[in-house]
């Protein structure tokens, strides 16, 4: 189906939702968690994650889950507010949230729900006061710390100090807030973790030292055009050649990002033993995800921004025995704008109009409906980290598009079928030129349609970490599809 038909059944999705006993729902957001992560998929051998596999094994695992924007602020406010970034303004991780802004926990709160937030909140500057819509707020300042600092927690407006690692502590206070609920209740738990700089809780700190790190295909593989900036963001902040303007090893990164994630796995652990304590587990809905990924090396990159697998894919698990069965895997393409949607749904509230995502909650009843066959994917360059450029792309089952914004180079496309290592940039392919112009078409009329022909601009805010390794590669060359002989003037 297009995008006009899959928003236009919408509505008449919200209408087909029956009265219900309100569900208590549980959504555990984590922080640069990659898709394959998670000891179940092997995304490395050494991963420990049992209560994640256990959601996967008596609930769906949501196999292909994108954020629309692989960036913190972003990605959560679209979770928040069920928007693209381009209608909810948040476009980088300095800028405040347009205050009057509603989030889906309000919608939540009328309904007679007892709502809490306990995290991450990082829209909104450095600020973290309480918010709009949550009962109960326990947040910190922008990132937070994985141990406890002068900035210490913000406990429902009062400045409280952290006691211990940041993962634990936040899950002792989502705890608490269950154990004392007594009618409905929705708990948006927000990690830290497993941001960077990772620091492993005491308990898991050199739990993988000795384990076999296998580096990704495409680190040093050569890629058929592959585009300047690509090659040139590998001797920058966020390149291996340069990464963080550091000489850290991808392999010791990446144990201690697997080390952090034990934490995050454990959490999620001690929520689901609370649920089965309180006799709500096969009633309560539980999501887990990610807010964007996380490249460790693929493209001879690091991080997240870019429109590449590694970065726009998450985790995402949902579990409710009441709801739908377990052990499944849903093909279909979901993201961060259908959680809001989705939670209503479980909950049994309207979905409001004007947001971009729906419901996935007939998906995983096995109920036949329209569904997207396309996904949105944008990010807006931040002079903070200027190696990565204005990214619109589209995602569909088969092929990728990526269209650069602002600089001069090549565009791509991939078949992520054929090629799911996005190896072969097919844009130049004579045989896909007209893929390319039909998603360039399809994408237009997403962004028309959805009030994002216009791209936030906001004053300059924070560092910039623009560095280049003296010691590592040098510029990258136009790639050679630009080259072209001068043509002989006519006489
Ligand atoms: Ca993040």
């Amino acid at each position: 189906m297009n995008r006009r038909t899959f928003l236009q059944a919408l509505p008449a999705l919200a209408a087909a939702q029956t009265p219900r006993k309100p569900r208590n729902i549980i959504f555990i957001l984590s922080d640069d968690h990659r898709y394959d992560a998670m000891s179940f998929l092997k995304g490395q051998p050494f991963l420990e994650t049992p209560h994640l596999d256990s959601l996967a094994r008596d609930g769906a695992h949501l196999k292909n889950a994108f954020v629309t924007t692989a960036l913190c602020s972003p990605s959560r406010a679209s979770v928040l507010t069920g928007k693209y970034a381009h209608k909810h303004k948040i476009v980088d991780n300095n800028t405040a949230i347009p205050t009057g802004t509603t989030y889906f926990s309000s919608y939540l709160q009328k309904a007679g729900y007892k709502t809490a937030f306990i995290g991450k909140w990082h829209m909104g500057g450095e600020s973290d006061a309480p918010q709009p819509g949550f009962d109960r707020w326990v947040s910190f300042r922008g990132q937070g710390t994985y141990l406890p600092s002068a900035n210490g927690l913000n406990v429902d407006g009062q400045k409280v100090p952290q006691k211990g690692y940041i993962t634990d502590e936040l899950t002792d206070y989502a705890l608490d807030f269950i154990q004392k609920q007594t009618g409905p209740y929705f708990v948006y738990l927000s990690h830290k973790a497993v941001h960077g700089e990772f620091i492993p809780a005491e308990r898991h700190k050199g739990k993988f030292d000795k384990a076999k790190f296998v580096p990704p295909v495409s680190l040093n593989a050569e890629a058929i055009n592959r585009p300047m900036w690509v090659q040139n963001q590998r001797n920058s902040w966020h390149g291996v050649d340069y990464p963080y303007h550091s000489t850290i090893s991808i392999e010791e990164y990446y144990k201690r990002y697997a080390e952090c994630l034990c934490a995050v796995d454990e959490s999620v652990g001690r929520v689901l033993a609370l649920l089965k304590q309180r006799g709500e587990l096969d009633s309560t809905l539980v999501i887990y995800m990610g807010d964007n990924g996380f490249a460790f090396g693929e493209h001879g990159l690091i991080d997240k921004r870019t429109a590449y697998e590694e970065s726009m894919r998450v985790p995402m698990l949902a579990r409710c025995p009441e709801l739908f069965r377990g052990g499944q895997t849903l093909p279909q393409v979901v993201a961060n704008l259908d959680i809001m949607p989705t939670v209503l749904d479980a909950a049994g509230v309207p979905v409001p109009a004007g947001g971009d995502g729906a419901s996935f909650l007939p998906l995983l009843k096995g109920q036949p409906i329209a569904w997207r066959d396309s996904l949105l994917y944008e990010y807006y360059w931040e002079r903070n980290f200027p190696h990565t450029p204005t990214i619109h792309a589209l995602r569909t089952d088969q092929y990728k598009y990526i269209r650069y914004h602002g600089i001069w180079d090549l565009d791509e496309l991939y078949d992520i079928k054929e090629d799911p290592h996005e190896l072969r940039n097919l844009i130049k392919s004579p045989a896909h030129q007209e893929i390319v112009k039909r998603m360039n078409q399809r994408l237009f009329e997403i962004l028309e349609s959805t009030d994002g022909m216009n791209m936030p601009l906001y004053r300059d805010k924070g560092g910039v970490s623009n560095l280049r390794n003296p010691n590592g590669p040098k510029a990258a060359q136009f790639p050679k599809a630009f080259e072209t002989a001068p043509v002989k003037p006519r006489p």
